[in-house]
């Protein structure tokens, strides 16, 4: 095994022990605020220290580790630590041990950078406790809406109390906001979520953009009634309505270049065998790099739902968040990047990033850089989710040139 490779070795180890901290026996859920969250805040810190850092929490829960004395320009360098339901084991949590990965090495081989650097490990990236995606790349963004403390997850716990008992401070949340001044970037590793490099025979991506997004929910309201008495021709089936727009959805996508809609949850009330559905709730996430094309289509879709509901005499109430602009990475960075990968001895591909990331948030602080490191399949929020060793290496060689390169 190469010397490089044994530190992309130890970097999946963790991502296994990490992937022990779960709420769920048998399966990876990891979500903001929780047990299993400090517990691998817990484990990070303790990488953290052991490659030399100096480690805080900050009031929303990150886990900030330093190297390089105050005062010093610096490089931020994160990516996040909550997942999703049955997560795979890298998303996220590979940008955080990539960078401590390759601080312990420049330290091994003696080798310093004449700037500091921070590892930020995110808190809530995914947003799937309180619907609060970015909530802590915001906060040190200084982004953070106050509205989101109040908050509640699924079993009704309030967010600023789920905080406090996570040992975070929701008074302290605007004052955790990243002073820009002495910032040269922000900088995150992260598995590609998409099949184009492997697609190219490409371990390695240069990231061009991060694409827009707006979440939010439909609903449809009907009239619940007996399964067995009403007529077919007098129900107002709330689940028919919103299955016809769900088909509407998908054919209007595919439609538009590059447009990617989704309805990942559906809440059917009352919920059972034998009554019609009186009411809907649909969740709904609209992607595109081009922010004027994706509110063109949230238009279209807001039509079509109308237009769905009018004709079967339901009613439709459209409940979108405020949408997340698309966001360039940093020509200047990302030329660095493409040369430091282009020294490891790797192609260069460029390509945007369909996924969210936290460097949306943090681009309104620091010019932003990110690279990514081809996943099998191109699969992700899924356990399926796998990277070779060997990738893992070129993430962490192309990385250390770059950390040197900028410098
Ligand atoms: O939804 C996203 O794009 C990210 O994985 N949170
Ligand atoms: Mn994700
Ligand atoms: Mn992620």
């Amino acid at each position: 095994m190469s010397y490089t490779n044994s530190y992309a070795a130890a970097v999946l180890e963790r991502c296994e022990e990490l992937a022990a901290f779960s709420e769920e026996a048998g399966r990876l859920t990891r979500r903001f605020a929780t047990p299993a969250l400090r517990q691998a805040g817990e484990a990070v810190r303790s990488w953290m220290e052991a490659a030399g850092m100096t480690v805080r929490r900050d009031a929303i829960g990150n886990v900030i580790g330093r190297l390089g004395d105050p005062g010093r320009r610096t490089l931020l360098i994160g990516s996040h630590l909550d997942t999703v339901r049955d997560a795979g084991r890298y998303d996220g949590m590979l940008g955080v041990l990539v960078a401590i990965a390759c601080l312990e090495r420049l330290r091994d081989e003696e080798r310093s950078l004449p700037y500091a650097v921070e590892v930020l490990a995110f808190a809530d990236e995914e947003g799937v406790r309180f619907g609060t995606g970015y909530l802590a790349s915001s906060v040190v963004a200084g982004c953070f809406d106050a509205a989101d403390l109040e908050r509640r997850d699924g079993e009704g716990v309030i967010l600023s109390d789920a905080l406090r008992a996570f040992g975070g401070d929701p008074d302290g949340l605007l004052g955790a906001r990243r002073d820009p001044t002495d910032l040269i970037g922000y900088y995150e590793v992260h598995i590609e979520q998409g099949p184009v490099l492997e697609g190219d025979g490409a371990p390695l991506g240069v990231v061009t953009a991060i694409a827009g997004q707006t979440g939010g929910q439909v609903v449809f309201t009907g009239e619940a009634g007996h399964a067995g008495t009403v007529p077919m021709a007098l129900r107002r089936d709330a689940l028919g309505a919103a299955a016809e727009f769900v088909s509407a959805l998908e054919a209007l996508a595919r439609d538009r270049d590059g447009v990617v809609a989704t309805v990942g949850t559906v809440e059917v009330e009352p919920g059972a065998r034998n009554v019609i559905p009186g009411r809907v709730v649909l969740s709904l996430d609209v992607r595109h790099p081009l922010d004027s094309v994706r509110e063109s289509v949230l238009t279209r879709l807001r039509e079509r739902a109308g237009a769905v509901a009018g004709a079967r005499g339901v009613g439709v109430e459209w409940q979108l968040g405020k949408g997340v602009g698309a966001v360039e990475t940093s020509a200047r960075l990302t030329a660095l990047l493409a040369e430091a990968v282009s020294m490891s001895g790797h192609p260069v591909v460029r390509l945007p990033s369909g996924a969210g990331h936290d460097a949306v948030m943090l681009s309104r602080i620091a010019p932003i850089a990110m690279l990514f490191v081809r996943c099998a399949g191109g699969i992700s929020h899924n356990p399926a989710e796998a990277v070779t060793v060997e990738d893992v290496a070129a993430a962490i060689e192309a990385t250390t040139r770059f950390l040197e390169l900028l410098g």
